[in-house]
C-alpha cells in the first residue's frame, strides 16, 4: 500500500516535470543571429515573423491592419495585451496615423514595447517577455 503511493507520487511529480518543461517557441540565442547578446530590429523581426501573427491578424490580407482585425486578432488576450503594452498601442505604432498598421508598423511598434530600456537592442532578459507571449497560450500563440 505504502510502495503503490509512492509511484503513485512520482508518477505525479514526473508528470509535472513534464507539464513545467520550456514550452516557449523563442530561443534567445537561435535569434541573436549576430551573437552580439542583442536582437537588433531586423534579428527581432526576423524571428517574430515566424510566428506567423501580422499574417493571421490581416483577415483581408491586405498587408495592413485595421482596428477591428487587430482587435479580432487579440481576440480573448486583449486585457493580458492591454497590461503588456498599454491600452492605446494600436494608435502608439500607428506612426503615419492613417488608422492601419503595416507591418512594419506592428513589428516596430512590438519591438519598442520589449525594449523596456530604449536602448534600441533587446536584450536577453528583456526577451522573457518575449518568450513567454511567443509560448503556448501566450499573447502572438496564433
Ligand atoms: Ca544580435
Ligand atoms: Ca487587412
Ligand atoms: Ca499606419
Ligand atoms: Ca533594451
Amino acid at each position: 500500500m505504502k510502495l503503490r503511493n509512492i509511484s503513485r507520487i512520482s508518477a505525479y511529480a514526473f508528470g509535472l516535470a513534464l507539464v513545467a518543461a520550456p514550452v516557449s517557441a523563442a530561443e534567445f540565442g537561435m535569434w541573436d543571429a549576430d551573437r552580439d547578446a542583442g536582437l537588433n530590429n531586423s534579428e527581432f523581426r526576423t524571428g517574430f515573423e515566424k510566428a506567423g501573427v501580422f499574417n493571421e491578424w490581416d483577415a483581408d490580407s491586405n498587408a495592413a491592419l485595421t482596428e477591428s482585425e487587430f482587435e479580432t486578432g487579440l481576440g480573448d488576450n486583449a486585457t493580458a495585451f492591454n497590461t503588456r503594452f498599454g491600452e492605446d498601442a494600436f494608435n502608439e505604432w500607428d506612426v503615419n496615423n492613417d488608422t492601419r498598421l503595416t507591418d512594419s508598423e506592428f513589428y516596430d511598434g512590438v519591438y519598442a514595447s520589449y525594449d523596456e530600456n530604449n536602448n534600441n537592442i533587446i536584450e536577453e532578459p528583456e526577451f522573457g517577455d518575449v518568450g513567454d507571449d511567443m509560448g503556448d497560450g501566450g499573447l502572438w500563440d496564433v
